[in-house]
């Protein structure tokens, strides 16, 4: 049965089969989760990254772990919010281009940071109600896949607003 579940953890300590990357167009590197995992990962990461010619903005990309517990990283890049009709549909992109490589690279375990709810700033609750609807929608429409997905929280407020949604939808 495919589950969702909901972590306060460091993405870069999780073994899951892949761990999502919440990146910049560059692919090069930056501060946040995309920061720490480069440097958990090595150097080895940085030189795939360099062959892939960059993401657009709700696209994805799959390279792998290297010396993290997961085998796989999958680098999203999520919108900058602007407050414009765009950024959620953007937003929602991330989550399933993401799925979508991950389901075709084999992956049944996967790990989402909060994307673009950072540096990006992403109000939380919104982009909250978008990364789980769609995670949702996915698995809904992926029965015949085995895929457990983990929203990976850094910090109790990003869990406290994952845990309220997922209340509120238990309550419908
Ligand atoms: N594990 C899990 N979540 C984390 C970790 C971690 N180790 N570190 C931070 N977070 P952000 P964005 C959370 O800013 O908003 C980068 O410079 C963080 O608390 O990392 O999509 C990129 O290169 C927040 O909840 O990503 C881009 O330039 C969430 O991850 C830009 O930032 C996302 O915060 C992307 O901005």
């Amino acid at each position: 049965m495919n589950h969702i579940q909901i972590l306060r953890a460091d993405i870069t300590a999780l073994s899951c089969d892949a761990i999502v990357n919440a990146a910049n167009q560059s692919l090069l590197g930056g501060g946040g989760v995309d920061g720490a995992i480069h440097r958990a990962a090595g150097p080895e990461l940085l030189r795939e990254c360099r062959t892939l010619g960059g993401c657009r903005t709700g696209e994805a990309k799959i390279t792998k772990g290297y010396r993290l517990p997961a085998k796989f990283v999958i680098h999203t890049v999520g919108p900058v919010y602007s407050g414009a009709p765009d950024d959620a549909p953007l937003l929602a992109d991330c989550y399933r281009n993401s799925l979508n490589l991950a389901r075709e690279n084999g992956v049944h375990t996967i790990a989402f940071p909060a994307i673009s709810t950072g540096v990006y700033g992403y109000p939380l609750r919104e982009a909250t109600k978008v990364a789980v609807d769609t995670v949702r929608k996915w698995l809904e429409d992926n029965r015949d896949y085995l895929m457990d997905v983990t929203f990976c929280c850094f910090d109790d407020r990003t869990r406290g607003a994952y845990e309220e949604y997922e209340k509120k939808l238990s309550r419908q």
